[in-house]
């Protein structure tokens, strides 16, 4: 292939999610040569991976979609949190209607990615040995693409089937056997509402709680939906008024400026809302204030205790002594979670008590005794934020790759761009407000930052873009000052990169909110991509 030539593409995107779906459309829609590839056989992103039973989004629609009027005016969702199922039905619609499937290459695993000062291009090799060069190298990944699995001796003794929920087979497995869900983030929460209402025995691995909220989920039937015609434009629009990019914000004010009738009634009212009204919906100093932390705390775990009749798995669920600063992890929704701890076919088990040993043939060896399962699930998450990223092999102009750069901690500009490689973007990854901002909201923000850097490429006739290195240095810092300022980093969380082991402790999320990270962006375009260096 020839770096002058035709072969050159101006855009290699990689990850079919809401990202990178977003800047074929509109890349192609600005006249570029741009080819989106990724791993799965279909578009969807996370969702193509989650199929597990009971995979759903925790953002609403229509917060959760494109603001595209062709779209939105014929597509009608079935709930108001959709199932992944639903959600890769919108994909395929979205492919049709954007008519992506023609510049898509699919069952491609980008490994490799070399930039060749010279030639001012990116070469980006796949697993199988195919290669494309691309004057951009636009990076989608997502920020769950990397899996990550327990430790535990004798995993390979197993006899049973061992399954990460993202690679959930296809045709179902069958479920009513004896199973173990391994770990209580917003997956394993999920997966133990389904799987305990068909396995004969159920037993749920805990090492931390998970503070959830009540979903209320809603069912459109008839004619009903999200919200009417004439009010799309205004949801769409409030995505980026609002800190997480949803239809709602903080409240204007502080827990301790109401009086305890007035808070109670607040609470009360956010708590009957559902979704993540509790959380970010709130008075505004809930996740800055430890005592209007521990207030909020106070409120949730008597609403949860009371659904749980197990004493033990009372106080291991919704602890009498607040666990960790509450919405400092990542909060699920749950919908009958803590009452599934009533039924006689599910135990719990507290691996901080009674850790795992091992392993066996059979199912799991706590220090208490012996466990067997049919099936192991391990909800244990991802090597989130960086892990896509890092997955690959990239080299940037000085030939040193992304994972020395990010060894000691993650640099980049805008949460977007790296210092050291140029031509280079990356989304809904670290140092943005990633799942602090809902993924089209993130995906449409970024990737229109991305449509205009490369369309001022193109109308100065520039080559390469980097990142000032003084720019990148106060991003970066910028991020923790933010995030010292609230009480996340007081908790363990994947947000500060603590699980995986090893893996530097430090925010990985722009703790800013959308309305400040979105202006960042708008200013960057307006200066002329100040923090940018051209050649
Ligand atoms: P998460 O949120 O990373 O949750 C993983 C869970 O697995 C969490 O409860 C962990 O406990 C637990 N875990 C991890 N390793 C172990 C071991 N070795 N033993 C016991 N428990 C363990 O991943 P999810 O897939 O649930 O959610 C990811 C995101 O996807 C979610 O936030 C949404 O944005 C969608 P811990 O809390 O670390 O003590």
């Amino acid at each position: 292939v020839s770096t002058s030539g035709e072969h050159v593409l101006d855009a290699l995107i990689v990850g079919a999610g809401f990202s990178g779906v977003y800047q074929l459309k509109h890349l192609r829609d600005e006249g570029y040569r741009v080819k989106l590839v990724d791993d799965a056989s279909d578009y969807g992103g996370v969702w193509y991976w989650n199929r597990y039973p009971g995979a759903r989004v925790d953002s609403t629609v229509p917060n959760y979609e494109f603001s595209d009027p062709d779209l939105w005016k014929e597509w009608s969702w079935k709930q108001r949190f959709p199932g992944s199922e639903e959600i890769r039905a919108y994909f395929a619609f979205v492919a049709d209607k954007w008519d992506l499937r023609r510049d898509t290459e699919f069952n491609t695993y980008i490994s490799k990615a070399t930039w060749d000062d010279a030639a001012s291009v990116w070469t980006i090799e796949a697993k199988d040995g195919r290669s494309y060069q691309a004057k951009f190298l636009l990076l989608n990944t997502g920020f769950a693409a990397k899996r990550h699995f327990p430790d535990w001796k004798g995993i390979e003794k197993f006899r049973g089937s061992w399954i990460h929920p993202s690679y959930w087979p296809k045709s179902d497995p069958d479920l009513r056997d004896k199973i173990a869900v391994i770990g209580t983030g917003a997956t394993g929460v999920q997966l133990s509402q389904e799987l305990s209402q068909v396995a004969s025995e159920f037993v749920l691995f805990q090492r931390t709680p998970n503070l959830a909220l009540p979903r209320k989920q809603i069912n459109y039937t008839g004619d009903a939906t999200a919200v009417t015609d004439d009010k799309y434009s205004a949801v769409f629009a409030g995505r980026y008024e609002s800190f997480s990019g949803l239809d709602f914000d903080f409240l204007p004010r502080e827990t301790f400026e109401d009086t305890p009738e007035q808070r109670r009634a607040i609470y009360e009212e956010l708590w009957e809302e559902g979704d993540f009204h509790f959380w970010l919906a709130t008075y505004h100093d809930m996740l800055f204030s430890e005592d209007a932390n521990k207030e909020a705390y106070v409120f949730w775990k008597e609403k949860v205790r009371a659904r749980i009749q197990d004493a033990r798995a009372r106080e291991l669920l919704a602890p009498e002594k607040q666990p960790y600063g509450f919405g400092c992890k990542r909060i699920a929704l749950e919908q009958g979670f803590f009452e599934i701890f009533n039924q006689p076919n599910v135990s719990l088990v507290d691996v901080n008590a009674t850790p795992v040993v091992e392993v066996t043939e059979r199912g799991i060896r706590t220090t208490e005794k012996e466990w067997e399962f049919d099936y192991i699930v391990c909800a244990t998450g991802f090597d989130a934020l960086t892990g896509g990223i890092m997955n690959i092999d990239i080299r940037g102009r000085s030939g040193g790759s992304i994972t020395d750069k990010w060894k000691a901690g993650v640099k980049s500009y805008l949460g977007m761009a790296v210092g050291d490689f140029p031509n280079m973007f990356f989304t809904y990854g670290p140092q943005g407000p990633t799942t602090f901002c809902n993924g089209p909201t993130c995906a449409e923000s970024q990737g229109s930052f991305i449509v205009a850097a490369m369309n001022f490429m193109k109308n100065q006739d520039l080559r390469q873009m980097d990142v000032d290195a003084a720019a990148e240095i106060l991003w970066s810092e910028n991020i923790q000052k933010i995030a010292a300022r609230s009480l996340i980093p007081g908790t363990k969380s994947w947000y500060m990169g603590d699980n995986i082991p090893g893996k530097p402790r430090e925010c990985l999320v722009y703790l800013g909110g959308v309305p400040n990270y979105y202006k960042a962006l708008n200013e960057c375009v307006d200066r002329d991509f100040e923090g940018f260096t051209f050649v």
